[in-house]
């Protein structure tokens, strides 16, 4: 902790950063190879298809996928073994415990470009958190890998909220600072979806993209001076089977059903769509009225990037009118869901234009449920 500085006690966001994988899948790649995987399946099955012992399996559609969910392309970290119809999963190599690990790797980049943007010295960072919705492992913490890699003092731990990690991170972040434990945190949120999506399933083979963002969440005394102040935060979670993962250290205890697809991600996709948003928008509407904002007012809405058509009804319940592209940004057509990252990365793209004393709000919600609101003004 810096000692020439008088802390505030008043969190504020200092800087982001963003790590984007340079391979990208556009729909049209994704369901020739769906489409491949299907009529290998189904010839391969043929006999049994005709007895109506094994039911066919439908393929995929570019149409649908883009007017489902409004994405036209995802980023992952290796493309070929996603698309070959005889894989469908990552594939990277097993590194050595004395070599940084893929996840870490990802999120010291964002964090480095964090850093790099706010002129900070990682030896005044106080704390990491890396929340995010998959860990590479169980221990040690990758948050404290990432620590180690950065330089960093102080202390680091992971949490996994789903989608909503990185709101609940900058919360617990931002209660560092007012408590006056810390005085500048990075809240790191790598996501190498491609490794929990189920590429063979038509209902969410589309859904999900590979990226890393970070946050510097930091006491306004030290903070650059153009920064963003954090003018409240608000943290909700409600239990839903909708959205689940059944992977975890206790798969070995019953071998016959751990390669199951229930231990890759699974969703009623259109449950959570008429859960969730109602949800998220009344959330959003007290939290702003306990602040005394008028929704209406916001500048700009950097929403969890799951469905564009979720999105749209959301900004469209609290700015009360259809919201423009520029009032409520976009990237999912670009990067796909990248779960807790996607918020941030709307953030991270669409936050330089716009003017001192603006108002904003980054707004995640997901698997949990779990839903998280940070409602920003920029200064300087
Ligand atoms: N191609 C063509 N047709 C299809 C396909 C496909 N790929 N998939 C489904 N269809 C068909 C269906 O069979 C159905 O046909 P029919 O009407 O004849 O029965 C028809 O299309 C309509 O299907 P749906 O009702 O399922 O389609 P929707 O319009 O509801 O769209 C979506 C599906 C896009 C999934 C949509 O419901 C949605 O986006 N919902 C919200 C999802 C969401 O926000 N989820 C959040 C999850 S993310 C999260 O919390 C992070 C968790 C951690 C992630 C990390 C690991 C991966």
């Amino acid at each position: 902790m810096r000692a020439d500085i008088v802390p505030t006690g008043r969190p504020v966001i200092s800087a982001t950063g963003l790590f984007t994988p340079a391979e990208s899948i556009t729909n049209e790649e994704l369901v020739a190879s769906f489409n491949l995987y299907v009529e290998r399946f189904n010839a391969e099955h043929a006999t049994g298809i005709a007895a109506g012992e094994v039911e066919a399996l439908q393929p995929s559609s570019v149409e649908f996928i883009e007017k489902a969910s409004g994405i036209k392309a995802r980023h992952v970290m290796t493309k070929a073994a996603v698309l070959d119809p005889a894989i469908m999963a990552p594939r990277l190599d097993e590194r050595g415990d004395d070599e940084l690990s893929i996840l870490a790797e990802i999120g010291v980049a964002a964090a480095r470009d964090a850093l790099a943007r706010a002129g900070r010295d990682p030896g005044d960072v106080d704390a990491v958190l890396c929340a995010a919705s998959n860990m590479q492992r169980p221990y040690p913490a990758m948050a404290i890998e990432i620590q180690q890699a950065l330089g960093i003092n102080g202390f680091a731990f992971d949490m996994n909220v789903a989608c909503s990690s990185a709101t609940f991170g900058i919360q617990t972040a931002a209660d560092y600072i007012r408590a006056g434990n810390a005085r500048s945190v990075l809240v790191v949120s790598p996501e190498i979806t491609s490794g929990h999506l189920n590429w063979r399933d038509r209902d969410s083979h589309f859904i999900f993209g590979d990226g890393a963002t970070a946050v510097l969440v930091e006491d306004a005394a030290m903070a650059p001076a153009v920064h963003w102040d954090i003018l409240g935060t608000r943290l909700k979670t409600v239990f839903s089977n909708n959205i689940r993962n059944n992977f975890g250290y206790l798969n070995r205890a019953h071998p016959e059903t751990a390669d199951a697809p229930d231990k890759l991600f699974v969703q009623e996709g259109r449950k959570v769509f008429k859960e969730v948003v109602p949800m998220v928008a009344q959330m959003i509407v007290e939290e702003a009225e306990r602040l005394a904002l008028d929704p209406q007012d916001l500048r700009r809405l950097w929403l969890h990037q799951a469905n564009a058509g979720m999105n749209r009804l959301i900004a469209q319940r609290v700015l009360g009118h259809e919201a423009s592209e520029d009032e409520s940004p976009t990237v999912l057509d670009t990067y796909g869901n990248t779960s807790s990252a996607g918020s941030i990365i709307a953030f991270h793209l669409h936050c330089e234009d716009l003017q001192s004393g603006d108002t904003g709000l980054i707004c995640s919600f997901g698997a949990g449920y779990s839903a998280g609101t940070v409602f920003l003004r920029k200064a300087g």
